[in-house]
């Protein structure tokens, strides 16, 4: 077994090799995708977090902690992606324009992409005409939109007004998230749907479409 805590401390360390690592070696060990992130990935970086709150971290820990964590998420995509499943619908998914958060995100397309939905990632820092184009392109049943500065959670309800103005809101359900997302502001901006995680979106997003 694999104590996760030492993976947790390694993306608090910023240690990319030790955090591939000890990712490789819980997967090695029978612990789940999900598990590895929630337990070891999501909990180191919730310290980096505290930590850069309190004054203790500064923007270069948050690069490295971010660059373990994406290493480590590289080894864990291929577990969590299928193949061969029929698609369950298609999502667009990005960060919304002015940040450049993406883990999460990045987290939320690959949990949707493994549970069998056809996922288009759109990046971060997204300007809002590239969502409507591309869900327009693609005929998306779902908008996912994440945000994790309370400076660009605005963007989310801005784009849901264009959706509306481009005709295409009521072919497209709205799902947004990211760490300072709440229901009541989802509601407030009149998004379809709220979902605190990767494994939420999944659940609700399946709701979305009726499955
Ligand atoms: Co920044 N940052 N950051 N940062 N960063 C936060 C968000 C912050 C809370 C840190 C803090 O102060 N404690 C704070 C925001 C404060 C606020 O707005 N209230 C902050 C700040 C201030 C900043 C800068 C302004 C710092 C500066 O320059 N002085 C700057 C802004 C840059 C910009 O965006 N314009 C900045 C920069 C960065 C880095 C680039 C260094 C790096 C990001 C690298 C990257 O993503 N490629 C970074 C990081 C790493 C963080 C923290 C430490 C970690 C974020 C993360 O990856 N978490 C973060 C503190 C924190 O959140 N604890 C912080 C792990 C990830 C798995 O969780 O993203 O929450 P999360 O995603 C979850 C859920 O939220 C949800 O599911 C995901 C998986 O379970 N979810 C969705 C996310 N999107 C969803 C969409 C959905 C559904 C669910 O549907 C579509």
């Amino acid at each position: 077994m694999v104590d996760l805590s030492l993976l947790a401390k390694a993306i608090d360390e910023g240690n990319r090799e030790k955090a591939i690592q000890l990712t490789t070696e819980a997967l090695g060990a029978g612990e789940s995708p999900q598990d590895i992130i929630i337990r070891g990935l999501q909990a180191g970086m919730g310290v980096v977090g505290e930590k850069f709150s309190n004054g203790d971290y500064f923007l270069p820990d948050m690069l490295m902690a971010a660059r373990a964590m994406k290493g480590a998420l590289e080894i864990l995509k291929p577990s969590l992606e299928q193949t061969g499943m029929p698609t369950i619908g298609k999502v667009v998914i990005g960060t919304v324009e002015g940040d450049m958060h993406d883990i999460g995100k990045n987290v939320v397309a690959t949990f949707l992409s493994g549970s069998g939905f056809e996922v288009f990632d759109l990046g971060l820092n997204v300007p809002e005409k590239n969502f409507i184009e591309v869900v327009r392109e693609k005929k998306a049943d779902i908008l996912g939109l994440s945000a994790l500065l309370t400076t660009t959670m605005p963007a989310m309800g801005r784009i849901i007004k264009t959706l509306e103005e481009a005709g295409l809101r009521s072919s497209v359900k709205v799902i947004v998230g990211g760490a300072p997302v709440t229901q009541d502001y989802a509601n407030f901006i009149g998004a379809d749907a709220y979902a605190h995680d990767g494994g939420k979106a999944v659940r609700v997003c399946k709701q979305l479409l009726g499955e």
